[in-house]
């Protein structure tokens, strides 16, 4: 998508001169065997930053959060999530596919549980309900736009679920950008949950990799569950120079990041039609709803597109974007501009209305891209 504003995600990020060569130099082994120095030196730094025991490198958040969620469980369990939370929704069923546990889905206040919520969840102890096993809970959270966990708030919500014999885990995929919007440390969150995980491919600008992180014999059974999923990799150490290079320089610009989502949201929130809560822009991510503009999210991102910024679609009347390392601050300000002035001149209605209607069926255009 050359010359386009490409706002659709942080995990769009490309890794700079600087961090190829930091990768091109990595010292490896063979990490099936535990033997990669890049790797171990990584596991160990991020197991420091979070206050864990240990830390085990892994592909994905997606695979983080999912060896996660199997090592806590047994098969036939409950797992409490926040409604819109990325491992209710964005992992293709992989807690049903790969733990034979059920995820029962609480709506959150803008992505954020509270102990009343997670209480009403927790099932009783009877023989024909499930055993609820497992917290999830999401700092920053994705679909709600990047809302963060206040240290207090998550601490309370936590212990309510430890005094009720549940464990408790963070994915914690973007718990930099809510550091780096609350001031809190990454273990000051941490302490108060049995395992998370973090990625370094999404603001941090890695191309891939993430870390899960926990109790030693924790990060054992996990490992062991990592070489069953398929994530024993081998000379690794070339994927986690490229997350030490992040850690060193890409965290303390996520604050620039944050400043660029809120002027961006301020801008585009004068758009006719568009509406932006904008106490939930907390950190990276802005959503856009124009439902009371009477068109659809797809047919806006279309418009988007062909005037050069890419949105992604979270759903039918919303937009996502999210600021990154990628995008300069004037780039932000070109993007806003050029959405504001396309929405002074939208396609006339009757193209519109074919758009809506290209298969002559009647029916509303399907998600197009619903990432993110
Ligand atoms: N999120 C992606 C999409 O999957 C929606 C994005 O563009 O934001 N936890 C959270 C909170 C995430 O936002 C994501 C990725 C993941 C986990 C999964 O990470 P990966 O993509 O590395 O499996």
């Amino acid at each position: 998508m050359a010359g386009m504003i490409d706002l659709r995600s942080d995990t769009l990020t490309l890794p700079s001169t600087e961090m190829r060569q930091a990768m091109a130099a990595a010292e490896v082994g063979d990490d099936v065997f535990g033997e990669d120095p890049t790797v171990n030196r990584l596991q160990e730094r991020v197991a420091a930053m979070l206050g864990k025991e240990a830390a085990l490198f892994v592909p994905s958040g997606t695979m983080g959060n999912q060896l996660c969620i199997k090592t806590h469980t047994r098969a036939g369990d409950e797992v409490i999530a926040e409604a819109g939370a990325h491992v209710f929704f964005y992992e293709t069923a992989g807690a049903a596919f790969l733990s034979s546990v059920q995820i029962f889905p609480v709506p959150g206040k803008n992505g954020i549980l509270d102990v009343e919520g997670v209480r009403r969840a927790i099932r009783p102890d009877i023989y024909y309900m499930p055993k609820t096993r497992l917290l999830c809970l999401e700092n920053s959270h994705n679909r709600a736009g990047g809302t963060v966990y206040g240290v207090s708030q998550l601490a309370e919500v936590a212990a309510f679920a430890h005094r009720a014999g549940l464990a408790v885990h963070l994915d914690g995929a973007r718990l930099w950008n809510a550091c780096v919007a609350t001031g809190s440390k990454p273990a000051d969150y941490c302490s108060h949950v049995d395992s998370v995980s973090v990625c370094l491919s999404k603001g941090l600008g890695a191309p891939v990799g993430s870390l899960l992180a926990g109790r030693r014999e924790f990060v054992e059974e996990a490992r062991h569950y990592r070489k069953i999923f398929g994530g024993g990799m081998r000379q690794a150490g070339i994927l986690a120079a490229a997350g030490l290079y992040a850690l060193d320089h890409n965290m303390e610009r996520l604050a620039e990041d944050h400043r660029n989502a809120r002027t961006f949201a301020l801008m585009v929130g004068e758009m006719q039609g568009v509406t932006i809560d904008m106490s939930t822009v907390q950190t990276n991510i802005v959503i856009l709803d124009f439902s009371k503009s009477g068109r659809n999210a797809a047919e806006w991102n279309k418009w988007f597109q062909a005037a050069g910024v890419s949105l992604s679609q979270p759903g039918e009347w919303t937009l996502r974007a999210v600021t990154h390392l990628n995008l300069a601050k004037e780039d932000i300000a070109q993007a806003a501009e050029t959405m504001l002035q396309c929405a002074k001149s939208p396609p006339d209605a009757e193209i519109a209305r074919q758009e809506r209607d290209v298969d002559g069926s009647g029916e509303r255009t399907r998600m197009t891209h619903p990432g993110g």
